[in-house]
């Protein structure tokens, strides 16, 4: 059984080396070093990443590197990419870069390659793609498609929605995409109502095709279609599946040359570059999917071959592991000065969570170190109108990640200037702060009352000393994106390492699927007796409360 990381000689030494750290104010780190941001920034597939604004030196980064060794890093990431068992506990490769391998070199998987059938769904989407685009494929009635609805939950739902929403400005012009998720009848009816059946074609979209969420609402989006349509016969039509469940999908009716497959190695969260990015590919065009898959390739080549600390998603996962395991820092918020990428911080709360809120190691050793951060955060400048003042002022340690555009995909006069002066402005006040020296000059020079401006003082001084890491890059293109979830991708597994857990399970979902199974039964129990199955006495006493309010029980 491996050492437990925190029980190692590196362990130590971090941290008697944040202890040393801790007292340096990050202002101090830049009035020592002129060259700060070149020592401590890296260009790499078209993304600049300066990390300078962080509680780091170059011995810290050696320290961390030493942890990297230490951890196998490069052997695992070895692993990783040529199809090894590592995910260990669903006794799976984690193989979503085989998806984006463009080199096309054989990647064997149990001694097979699977290139051969990754290109044969790819070369299956593209003509149907196409079909749609040009009405060659025509709903029920002859009409051609112009609403594209995906529904599924999860990783079959918030990595498709997350690229859709950012690549809005490369959508066919006939088409409009929807996403459900929820199994509220909220999301389906909403959606629902603004739409055409004749010109609708869904995509059920589940790995498992067991999920109750989704196949809820893909039953309910075909009693809608056939009522609205008249004809069972209208469901070919209308519905194609994205599935690792043949023999669930014939069952649900759909023919399976209407079915994408993929494969068991590809996890939830890391599907979208699968055909689970079916609704992607329809909306922006199979180049254009092509050319996603492409930037994510372009980042996989720099996470293989990098050295360590001239490698972008070993930097940034080292660094969260300094501060999530040396700092106590707890969350990390996600801070896009991009608005195309609103939806990034949501898919980045289930990439990170779901992979690395483990406790215990990948032998099952109960570990006594924290691992994941919580992930959170929204596009910057409506963050700045919300919670930033818990950044410049609150208590906590919250290392911020800023995502910038140079250019936006539309150009108003002014307004990127305006994006990009906030997003500097931001992680530079949030690094220096202001002291109370400052504070009071700029409060004098403002001809603040003497009175006043003491009662004032100490709520108007900014600690600054909150660490960023800013990304930039030219502009939000497929293969830019590509690059950015791939980066994010990595930068988890780097963390999973160092941590020594499997950041490709997901034990705590399946909880969540299994207790909803075994309670619905007698929620939809509608005799007097209010359980059929023990529960606690809270969930006792709200199911029965429940019941009366719907008037199964007598009151
Ligand atoms: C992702 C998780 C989970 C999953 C959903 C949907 O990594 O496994 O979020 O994607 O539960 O599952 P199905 O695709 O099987 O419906």
């Amino acid at each position: 059984m491996d050492t437990i990381v925190s029980h190692t000689h590196i362990w130590t030494t971090l941290q008697n080396h944040q202890k040393y750290l801790a007292s340096v104010h990050l202002r101090d780190l830049f009035a020592l070093d002129s060259q700060r941001f070149e020592n401590f920034s890296l260009e790499a597939c078209g993304l600049l990443l300066d990390y300078s604004k962080n509680h780091l030196t170059t011995n810290t980064l050696s320290l961390l590197q030493e942890l990297a060794i230490k951890t196998k890093l490069k052997n695992w990431i070895h692993q990783e990419f040529s199809g090894e068992t590592i995910n260990n506990t669903e006794q799976r490769a984690a193989l979503h870069t085989a998806l984006r391998n463009r080199s096309n070199q054989a990647i064997l998987v149990d001694g097979k390659d699977v290139m051969p059938a990754i290109n044969a769904v790819l070369e299956k989407i593209r003509p149907f793609v196409d079909s749609v685009h040009s009405g060659n494929w025509q709903g029920y009635t002859g009409k051609k498609i112009e609403s594209i609805v995906n529904i599924g939950i999860g990783g079959s739902d918030l990595g498709p929605s997350m690229v859709a929403r950012a690549l809005k400005a490369y959508h066919h012009p006939r088409l409009k995409s929807y996403f459900v998720s929820n199994v509220d009848a909220i999301h389906l009816g909403e959606i629902l109502q603004d739409l055409d059946p004749e010109t609708t074609l869904f995509i059920i979209a589940s790995k498992t095709f067991t999920t109750q969420e989704t196949l809820l609402n893909a039953n309910s989006a075909r009693k809608w279609l056939v009522e609205k349509l008249g004809d069972d016969k209208a469901v070919a039509k209308h519905f194609v599946a994205v599935s690792t469940a043949t023999k669930k999908v014939i069952q649900f009716g759909i023919d399976p040359s209407h079915m994408f497959e993929f494969w068991d190695w590809v996890g939830g969260r890391y599907s979208l570059w699968s055909a689970i990015g079916l609704p992607i590919a329809v909306m922006v065009g199979m180049d254009n999917f092509e050319k996603l898959l492409e930037g994510a390739h372009e980042m996989d080549q720099h996470f293989k071959t990098a050295p360590l600390l001239e490698n972008m998603p070993v930097l940034m996962g080292l660094i969260d592991v300094w501060y999530n395991n040396f700092f106590g820092s707890t969350t990390q918020v996600v801070l896009p000065y991009d608005y195309s990428l609103s939806l990034f911080p949501a898919h980045l709360q289930q990439l990170v969570m779901e992979s690395l809120g483990k406790r215990v190691t990948r032998e099952g050793q109960q570990i006594d170190y924290s691992t994941c951060p919580i992930i959170w955060g929204a596009p910057g400048n409506n963050g700045q109108h919300a919670f930033y003042q818990l950044l410049h002022q609150g208590t906590r340690l919250i290392p911020a990640d800023f995502l910038i555009a140079i250019e936006s995909q539309y150009d108003f006069p002014g307004h990127q200037d305006a994006v990009l002066s906030n997003a500097l402005a931001q992680s530079h006040a949030l690094m220096m702060g202001r002291n109370t020296e400052e504070t009071r000059k700029a409060l004098t020079d403002a001809g603040l009352d003497i009175q006043l401006l003491e009662q004032q003082l100490p709520h108007r001084v900014f600690k600054g000393n909150q660490p960023s890491n800013t990304l930039v890059y030219q502009k939000l293109t497929p293969e830019i994106l590509g690059k950015l979830i791939a980066l994010y991708e990595h930068k988890v597994f780097v963390q999973s390492v160092c941590w020594g857990i499997n950041p490709f399970d997901q034990w705590g979902v399946e909880l969540g699927k299994q207790v909803a199974s075994d309670l619905l039964p007698t929620l939809q129990n509608t005799q007097t007796s209010v359980t059929t199955k023990v529960h606690d006495a809270s969930t006792e006493g709200l199911l029965r409360y429940i019941k009366n309010k719907r008037n199964y029980l007598p009151s």
